[in-house]
């Protein structure tokens, strides 16, 4: 009997693409990704990759060409595709925001009414008008929107924006987030139970992947008399580790800390008298 696979729409060529594939290998799934290709086997779980072009992942997936697929928020909102969002993915960050000329004297969203807007996402932006009753002239445009100001096309732009420097080296102000939108994955509604299975064999690797980059192993001598006070600034999942070192009156720390406040936590670590403090970043955290 032939074995089910999983098939994966991953973005071909682009700022999603590295980020899909590192997950697949932390979940560690091998696949030969050679340059170009379309398709992918995998070596040992039961998945086939298709490399695709962002826009149309959630057409792919909803029209079950592929089973699940990784996409940025921004896309399955202005595609509309009947799939289901399984999981924030943590990466591929930014919002889709309004932009104004710096010279555009703008109170607040009321100030768009009857403006050319020039944007990727009309769909998007017109439920975001609409919602706020303000009637503007929508212009799509599929690439370079930064531009579109100063050559005269439009008042303003919709676009994505992440460190903001596009925008700023283009004269435009960012005025209104409109949304958020970082990498999911996600599945087309109905899927039969074996590939469901395989789904959360998947799901449970992501999470233990994701887990992980939240967290650092952190390890620390500590001279006894100070123990309690140094595992008092631990937050550890449980509580710590804690060996004796053999040098007398002393004890080996060990737990896990949010990556988030580890430089504090270092920080305070060792202004109580830790020594020897090691921080190790973590593949898979299973909980
Ligand atoms: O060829 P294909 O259609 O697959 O790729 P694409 O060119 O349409 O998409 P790509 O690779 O640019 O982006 C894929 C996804 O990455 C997007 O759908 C978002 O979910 C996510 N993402 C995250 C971004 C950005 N950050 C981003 N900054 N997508 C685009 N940008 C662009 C933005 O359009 C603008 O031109 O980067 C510029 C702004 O960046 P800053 O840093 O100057 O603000
Ligand atoms: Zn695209």
């Amino acid at each position: 009997m032939k074995t089910e696979k999983l098939k994966i729409a991953l973005q071909k060529s682009g700022r999603l693409s590295e980020e899909s594939m590192n997950l697949l290998k932390r979940c560690g799934i091998r696949f030969t990704n050679g340059l170009g290709k379309l398709r992918a086997e995998t070596e040992n779980f039961p998945l086939e990759i298709f490399f695709l072009r962002d826009d149309d992942i959630p057409e792919y997936v909803s029209d079950g060409v592929a089973d699940i697929g990784v996409v940025g928020e921004n896309v399955l909102a202005e595609t509309e595709k009947a799939v289901r969002t399984v999981e924030k993915l943590s990466f591929g960050r930014c919002r889709l925001s309004l932009a104004v000329p710096k010279n555009f004297d703008y109170r607040s969203v009321k100030d768009f009414e009857g403006k050319r807007i020039a944007t990727s996402y009309p769909n998007i932006l017109r439920r975001f008008f609409a919602a706020n009753d303000i009637g503007v002239e929508i212009h799509s445009i599929s690439g370079s929107v930064e531009i579109a100001p100063s050559i005269g096309l439009a008042d303003a732009v919709c676009d994505l924006v992440s460190s903001g420097s596009t925008l700023f080296s283009n004269g435009l102000r960012e005025v209104e987030t409109v949304m958020n939108s970082e990498a999911v994955l996600v599945s087309r509604p109905n899927l039969d139970a074996g590939l469901q299975k395989l789904l959360d064999k998947l799901l449970f690797r992501i999470k233990a992947v994701k887990a992980a980059r939240r967290n650092k192993y952190i390890l620390l001598n500590a001279p006894n008399e100070k123990l309690s006070e140094i595992i008092n600034l631990i937050p550890g999942m449980k509580s710590p580790t804690v060996m004796p070192l053999a040098e007398t009156g002393w004890s080996s720390v060990h737990s896990v800390i949010n990556e988030s406040d580890f430089w504090e936590i270092v920080e305070n670590l060792k202004n109580a008298g830790a020594e020897g403090i090691l921080v190790l970043s973590i593949d898979q955290m299973i909980n």
